[in-house]
């Protein structure tokens, strides 16, 4: 007989898989709640790859071995920095519209690295919905359901100058803040206008590594978000930097154009600038920071919590057009996981 360690007697009762206790959907039947918490185990029978366990409640159930071992995987996280340049991540349109194995490789540089370029697509107007519709859904905002990214009259976003934007992540006035977004390009003949990418998670490292309490300060001070125009008025607040439970990154906001004023008691203030200048330099700079044309027809997708864009400014001769649209993470994750299966 194996040696088989038994977990708790709630757990396993808990998770019995028989079709009682399971639907075939896989959901629980069982109501887990109602497991007394005094329930125990009566007996515990090792046979044929499978750990038989009658309880006290008189119910009986069989696990298998290989699922009693199981642990969930981490989710696999590749930093980046500019030496990355040589090799993006990038498929062809076709190819990735049209094979799912393609697809899946695309997803998966989205999942480990928080950006992948997709080149020769069409330049028709729409094409970067269509993409996002390949792993998920469009998320529709007060800026539509996809926006222009062009330098107009009258611009109710810096977005929509010339001017050149640092990098950035989008919406986090929002809330829920949008987590991917993809940038399709129309026209590029202007000078200029170039696109910058930085993983904001490699970034938010090296500043862990080299100034803990900047890192924590980031992390547990609360910023505020504004956006406003005629018809809206969006605000959030947020740490620009956000730890999970672990105390693993789990989002970086960073946009400078919709910081409210902090309004922190002086002695906070300095550290809190100190900390947003050394993180803001590290985003800038050119050991972490890649840049890149895109061509008519390119298209890149970001983790708008991680890994941060921008563009170089440029000039009004010639045109430059980019359409763009938000979508969600789990959808892509899911879809991601459907196609490695
Ligand atoms: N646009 C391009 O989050 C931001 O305000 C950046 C977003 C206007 C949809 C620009
Ligand atoms: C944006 C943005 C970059 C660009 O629209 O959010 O950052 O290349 N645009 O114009
Ligand atoms: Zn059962
Ligand atoms: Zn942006």
């Amino acid at each position: 007989m194996a040696a088989v360690e038994i977990p708790s007697a709630v757990w396993l009762r808990d998770n019995c898989p028989c079709p009682e206790c399971r639907h075939p959907s896989g959901q629980r039947l069982l109501d887990s709640v109602s497991i007394p918490a005094d329930l125990a185990v009566v007996s515990a029978t090792h046979r044929d790859g499978g750990l038989e366990v009658a309880f006290t409640d008189g119910h009986v159930s069989t696990f298998d071995d290989g699922w009693l071992a199981e642990r969930p995987e981490r989710r696999r996280v590749r930093l980046w920095d500019a030496s990355i340049a040589g090799g993006l991540p990038t498929e062809r349109f076709d190819e990735v519209a049209g094979d799912g194995e393609a697809l899946r490789r695309w997803l998966t540089a989205v999942d480990e690295l928080g950006f992948a370029v997709l080149t020769g697509g069409p330049t028709e107007p729409g094409t970067v919905t269509r993409v996002a519709e390949l792993f998920g859904y469009v998320r529709e905002t007060n800026y539509g359901r996809l926006f222009d990214v062009r330098s107009v009259i009258d611009a109710t976003n810096l977005a929509y100058t010339g001017l050149g934007l640092g990098a950035h992540s989008d919406n986090p006035y929002r809330d829920p803040t949008p987590t991917l977004q993809l940038l399709h390009c129309l026209a590029s003949s202007a000078g200029g206008g170039d696109n910058t990418l930085v993983d904001g998670f490699r970034a938010a490292e090296e500043l862990r590594a080299h100034d803990r309490s900047a890192f924590e300060l980031l992390a547990s001070t609360p910023v505020r978000f504004r956006y406003r125009d005629e018809e809206t008025e969006l605000e959030a607040e947020r740490a620009v930097l956000e730890l999970d439970v672990e105390g693993e990154l789990r989002a970086v906001r960073f946009n400078t154009r919709s910081a409210l004023p902090p309004r922190l008691e002086p002695a906070a203030m300095q550290a809190f600038y100190d900390a947003y200048r050394a993180f803001g330099r590290l985003l800038g700079s050119p050991e972490l920071l890649i840049r890149f044309k895109l061509e008519p027809g390119d298209l890149f997708i970001v983790d708008n919590e991680r890994v941060l864009h921008g563009r170089t400014g440029y000039s009004e001769a010639g045109e430059r057009h980019l359409q763009g649209c938000y979508a969600d993470r789990d959808g892509l994750r899911s879809r991601l996981a459907v196609l490695s299966r």
